[in-house]
């Protein structure tokens, strides 16, 4: 059985998106834990802390959610904290190239560790951090795609850069 799956993402910033992944998971399973993948290779506009105290604060009211951070193989991570699983949200046809060759990858890596796949629900299906930073950048209408904590923070990123 699995009771402790495993939400890595970059998270940069969480979208409504992300939480309605978080809240179906947690409904679902015992533990879930969202882990804020470090890349080394990227520079994301909120650091890890950031990232971290943002998803601390969106889920602070599911009791069985916990956040962390890791950085290395996702396998390796979700291995070394007991979860079964790796969870993935799906939103369209393109993502799915991408998502099936990493869950292949992954259950290569280690045989033990499924990825899950949640759909998105179709009132967030456009949605991803990229757009939500390039709208907000460009002053469009986002408060109703993030939290609100994370919108201000948007805001005064982007005025202060
Ligand atoms: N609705 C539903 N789901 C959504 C939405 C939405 N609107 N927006 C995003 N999601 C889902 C994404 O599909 C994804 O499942 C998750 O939320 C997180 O999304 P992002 O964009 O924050 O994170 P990603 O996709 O950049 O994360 C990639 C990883 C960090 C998981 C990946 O690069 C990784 O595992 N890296 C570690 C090294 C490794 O092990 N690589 C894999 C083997 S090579």
């Amino acid at each position: 059985m699995i009771n402790k799956v495993v939400y890595p993402g970059s998270f940069d910033p969480v979208t409504n998106g992300h939480l309605d992944i978080v809240e179906r998971a947690a409904n679902m399973f015992d533990q879930v834990v969202v882990a804020v993948f470090f890349n080394p290779n990227k520079e994301p506009i909120f650091s890890m802390e950031e990232r971290v105290e943002m998803l601390d604060l969106a889920t602070e009211s599911f009791e069985n959610v916990t956040v962390d951070s890791f950085s290395g193989l996702t396998t390796k991570y979700v291995h070394s904290i007991g979860g079964g699983a790796i969870l993935r949200g799906l939103r369209a046809v393109s993502d799915f190239e991408g998502e099936f060759q990493m869950a292949s990858m992954n259950k290569h890596l280690d045989e033990d560790i499924e990825t899950i796949f949640l759909m998105t629900d179709t009132k967030y299906a456009f949605l991803s951090s990229s757009v939500i930073k390039e709208a907000a950048y460009f002053d469009g209408d986002i408060k109703e795609l993030v939290p609100k904590f994370v919108y201000k923070k948007l805001k005064e990123r982007i005025t202060n850069n």
